[in-house]
């Protein structure tokens, strides 16, 4: 994390009011070429030559400022000289290294449908923009693991990264950069405009997520693969699947078959529910992985777990197997603490989940059981979380694992209303670290407004202001920011039913959370925030996203393409 203050996005004045630059100097100094010079070249170039510095000369700037990205970056420097168009015969050349090799394709991959272009993608040693998009491997750039410098010139556009994921976030800001309707699943004419200047940045916290609850109501594999587009979009790097619960549990383990052939066929409401094979979920992984998204599973343990008990009652504290649960309860359920078989089934379950799962972290839940209590409930944590130590996992947990034995690199995902907990706070003094999820901040589950149609309100409401005005690092009191691994807005699923209402409920509040994961504090301004997430609502628009139209966002009214195209489509082609 840098220290280094910086003069943020909200410092940078508007491009708009300058001159009109003057673009490429070449081809303008080709229109106004001699009649001798003319005779000798290739009366075809120099038409197209001419038409294009005309057109150039003529043209507004890029419609983008350099400073309208979210989530924030740490530093921009417009240079409204420096505006550039891609041209079609724009190539894209990577350093000849096969992650960013792949970050190059994924670049294509995301301007080719728009603009029609062909945008080849090749090698180089030292690669150069020359006239196209350059991504730059180079260990020597010191802006850690993530951070990337995005140069916009004349000459092209150049990434700098020491990584792959660096160079990943860098094309996630130029896609932020080109105009809407780059999101356009077919081809536009549309003038490819990008804002001259540089762009220095690197994320504030290293973890950044969202949850999704699979076990509520199951969601099929193409929308968590949609979900995982949405978090790559804005920076975040890590999705937390919410694998079990009363209602259902939703991965295989082949250990335990029945967990998912009897445990994963019910769902609140009553639906079919279902659940992921092995193959599903390392689809998932792989497809997140690809776009520098870690996959931290739960199991959630020893309440929330009424469906494994109906799939196996020798576990439960009465060896009797419950009724399936379809309601919205919770707290009654809870695997039998005092038999040894729930420790097989616990190392078992968790053992083969991380033989899937290639991230370092396990979650363990431990919230909300509430019939276990006192010395069995921190016993019960302990052991469970040796079992995740002894598998090479890091455990991570609900904070109401706070009061069991700290073990090494633990960390407690933070989810209170209050600010105030004094058992947290004690936690992090033995070592613990958290990941902030206030509930009345940033539960995506709850609703924007009371006329919203899904979503609780048991913690308040949460327009995209609350959601976005806070600060994960002061947040909990006694806990320092160096104790607080990042940010995470879980989304549970009780109400949720289908992909529109996942993403009804996730933007435009994911952008807010992502900002608060990534950007320096420095540049924190609601009304700047604003502003700049009203530019994307085209973009959601234009991508067949659904998004809660917030009052309080100034939406852009113009529509990114003239005839607008809403067909919803996960990002699936693999580059
Ligand atoms: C509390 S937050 C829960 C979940 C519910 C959620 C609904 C947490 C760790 N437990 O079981 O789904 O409230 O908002």
């Amino acid at each position: 994390m840098s220290t280094t203050p910086s003069p943020g996005p909200t410092a940078v004045p508007a491009t708009d009011a300058v001159p009109l630059p003057t673009r490429e100097p070449d081809a303008a100094t080709l229109a106004q070429a001699d009649a001798a010079t003319l005779a000798q070249a290739d009366a075809a170039t120099l038409a197209q030559a001419a038409e294009r510095a005309a057109g150039d000369l003529l043209a507004p700037p890029a419609r983008h400022r350099l400073a309208d990205v979210v989530p924030a970056p740490q530093q921009v420097q417009p240079d409204p000289t420096g505006d550039w168009v891609l041209p079609a015969e724009a190539v894209i050349v990577a350093t000849a290294d096969p992650a960013a090799l792949a970050v190059a394709e994924q670049l294509a991959h995301l301007l080719r449908p728009a603009t029609g272009y062909p945008l080849p993608v090749t090698d180089a040693t030292t690669p150069e923009p020359a006239g196209g998009i350059a991504l730059v491997l180079d260990d020597t750039v010191d802006l850690g693991a993530e951070g990337y410098r995005l140069d916009i010139t004349t000459d092209g556009v150049r990434v700098t990264a020491s990584t792959a994921a660096g160079l990943f976030y860098g094309v996630q800001t130029l896609r932020q950069l080109l105009p809407a309707a780059i999101e356009s699943r077919d081809p536009v004419t549309e003038r490819w405009a990008l804002p001259g200047g540089t762009i220095t940045d690197a994320p504030r916290f290293p973890y950044r997520g969202a949850m999704l609850d699979v076990a509520r109501h199951f969601f099929a594999v193409e929308d968590v693969l949609r979900v995982v587009d949405h978090l790559a979009r804005y920076k975040l790097n890590h999705l937390h699947l919410h694998l079990t619960d009363d209602q259902g549990w939703r991965i295989a383990v082949d250990s335990w078959p029945k967990l998912t052939t009897l445990g994963g066929t019910t769902e609140v409401g009553g639906g079919p529910g279902g659940h992921y094979t092995k193959a599903d979920y390392t689809r998932i992984v792989t497809y997140a992985a690809d776009r520098h998204i870690t996959v931290v599973p739960e199991i959630d343990l020893p309440g929330h777990t009424n469906a494994a008990l109906v799939a196996y009652p020798e576990l439960a504290p009465d060896k009797i197997a419950p009724p399936p649960y379809t309601g919205t309860e919770v707290g009654f359920s809870y695997v039998d603490p005092a038999d040894e078989r729930t420790y097989d089934f616990v190392a078992d379950v968790l053992g083969e989940l991380a033989a899937l799962t290639p991230g370092p972290w396990l979650h363990v839940g431990g919230d909300e059981a509430f019939k276990v209590k006192g010395e069995v409930y921190t016993g019960f944590v302990e052991r469970v979380q040796r079992i995740v130590a002894g598998l090479g996992k890091t455990v991570v947990g609900w904070h109401q694992l706070a009061p069991a034995a700290h073990l090494d690199g633990r960390v407690l995902q933070w989810w209170g209303t209050n600010g105030e907990d004094p058992t947290t706070a004690e936690a992090v003094r033995r070592g613990a670290r958290l990941i902030i999820s206030p509930g009345n901040h940033a539960y995506l589950d709850m609703k924007y407004a009371p006329d919203t149609p899904i979503g609780h309100d048991w913690a308040g409401l949460i327009d995209v202001r609350k959601a976005y005005d806070w600060d994960p690092g002061t947040h909990v009191a006694d806990v320092p920011t160096e104790a607080v691994l990042g940010v995470e807005a879980p989304l549970w699923t009780e109400s949720v039913t289908s992909l529109a209402d996942i993403e009804l409920l996730l933007l435009p509040r994911l952008p807010a959370i992502a900002e608060l994961g990534w950007s320096p504090r420095a540049t924190h301004d609601w009304n700047g925030f604003r502003d700049r997430l009203a530019g994307h609502g085209p973009r959601w628009e234009t991508a067949g996203i659904t998004f809660h139209r917030a009052p309080e966002i100034p939406w852009s009214t113009t529509p990114a393409i003239p005839t607008q195209r809403n067909v919803p489509q996960t990002d699936t082609t693999k580059p």
